[in-house]
């Protein structure tokens, strides 16, 4: 069996890569920032005890190679994101890069080699929280990296190319993170639900069928600043009147289909005073959808219907696309190969989508893809009251061992 993973390990490093944040108390760690780098700095000296060779690669995300039987072998990838979203929980990403340090080091406890090479990476930015292009380290690593996103800035005007070169990276290298089809047998991510199913069915783990398709919107209402006194009622072009009458529509349209859903997450009005008409209102619209025609078809409504609600209270909008992903299917023998480490381990076996997005996302343009989902308490995620148990923990790290150990590449269809 598997003794020497120690689930309680686990725990302890989520919680001091939680430690890792720009504010004592509360999880915040964003792309190439100085928290960043010192959870980095844990994860890489991890590896190292778990006798992984480690390695930054040319756009920030941190990578642990443990040798097949014969060196150079290709690889499979295990992994998931360092990142975190604001005020975070501990588990989102960070669970699956422990977890599979883990698995390594009990491969390198028993001195297993296995016909194939083990990489562990960290994803340096999957949520996309400061340059607000997301899955920025896996795009890199599947060699999809629009280098126009080298021009996106921050809050405070910082590019991705100005944060890089801060970080110690050069720019001008960032093509050198992709890797080679030849390299990569498929990528497989352990990750907390972040949802309720498994909890339902009171089951520890689950396999991913499919991550459902995302679009993500800047949006920009531009009125008329005023007097808050002089200015009569019938006479505003208040923006943020008008956001707030979009938010509802968002609302009311996801709400009258099944699965689909839109969420208003980041709402900013300007000047921001108490006595001036809001004159602009930026505001974010993140869609998504289990089948690509369904987001789309709410993608073309909305963009109709808040262009006909600003239009009649004179008010001029802008929508841009931040980011959009189709729908990312898990490899079919990958599937079947984590319900085999599912059953083989003794859990029930249940298959289910991902309503999040993950790295996996951007990772299936280079190979095939899995995930293996463990349960969270009341399926809360992006909040700091995510949770897990160390019963749960202890069984995805061993569905996962037992994944690896048994891997086959030979059944890829
Ligand atoms: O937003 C998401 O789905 C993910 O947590 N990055
Ligand atoms: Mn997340
Ligand atoms: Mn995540």
């Amino acid at each position: 069996m598997t003794p020497v993973l120690r689930a309680e390990r686990i725990l302890d490093r989520c919680d001091a890569l939680a430690r890792c944040s720009e504010a004592t108390g509360h999880l915040t760690r964003v792309y190439l920032s100085p928290e960043l780098r010192s959870a980095s700095q844990l994860v890489l000296d991890w590896m190292r005890e778990a006798g992984m060779s480690v390695r930054t690669d040319a756009i920030g995300n941190v990578i642990g190679r443990y040798e097949g039987a014969q060196s150079g072998a290709p690889a499979l990838m295990l992994g998931s994101h360092l990142d975190t979203v604001r005020d975070a929980g501990k588990y989102d990403g960070m669970l699956g890069v422990v977890s599979a340090i883990e698995c390594v080091a009990a491969l390198t406890a028993r001195e297993l080699r296995l016909p194939f090479a083990v990489e562990v990476i960290g994803f340096a930015d999957e949520e996309g929280v400061r340059f607000g292009s997301t899955l920025i380290g896996s795009r890199a690593v599947a060699g999809t990296f629009e280098p126009a996103t080298l021009d996106a800035s921050d809050a405070r005007g910082t590019t991705l190319r100005e944060a890089l070169r801060d970080y110690g990276l050069d720019p001008q290298r960032v093509g050198e993170a992709a890797r080679r089809r030849d390299q990569v047998l498929a990528y497989v991510e352990l990750h907390i639900e972040q949802g309720p199913v498994l909890e339902s069915l009171d089951l520890p783990v689950g396999v991913v069928t499919a991550i459902n398709g995302a679009t993500r919107y800047q949006i920009e209402i531009e009125g008329i600043a005023g007097h808050s006194g002089t200015v009569p009622m019938h006479l505003r072009h208040d923006a943020l009147t008008a956001a707030a009458q979009c938010v509802l529509a968002v609302e009311a349209r996801a709400c009258g289909e099944a699965h689909l859903v839109a969420t208003v997450g980041k709402l900013e009005t300007m000047p921001g005073a108490i006595n001036v008409i809001p004159g602009k209102v930026r505001f974010t619209l993140d869609l998504r959808a289990p089948a690509d025609e369904q987001r789309q078809r709410a993608a073309r409504d909305l963009s109709d219907s808040l262009q006909a609600i600003c239009g009649e209270r004179g008010v001029a909008l802008t929508m841009t696309t931040l980011h959009e992903n189709a729908i990312a299917g898990c490899a079919p023998w990958l599937m079947q190969q984590l319900d085999a480490a599912v059953t083989a381990q003794g859990y029930p076996l249940h298959r289910l989508p991902s309503g999040a997005g993950h790295d996996g996302m951007a990772m299936q343009a280079l190979c095939d893809i899995g995930m293996l989902f463990v349960r969270c308490k009341a399926g809360i995620s992006h909040n700091p009251a995510e949770a897990v148990t160390l019963g749960d923990v202890e069984a995805g790290a061993r569905v996962l061992l037992r994944f690896i150990e048994n891997f086959n590449p030979e059944q890829e269809s």
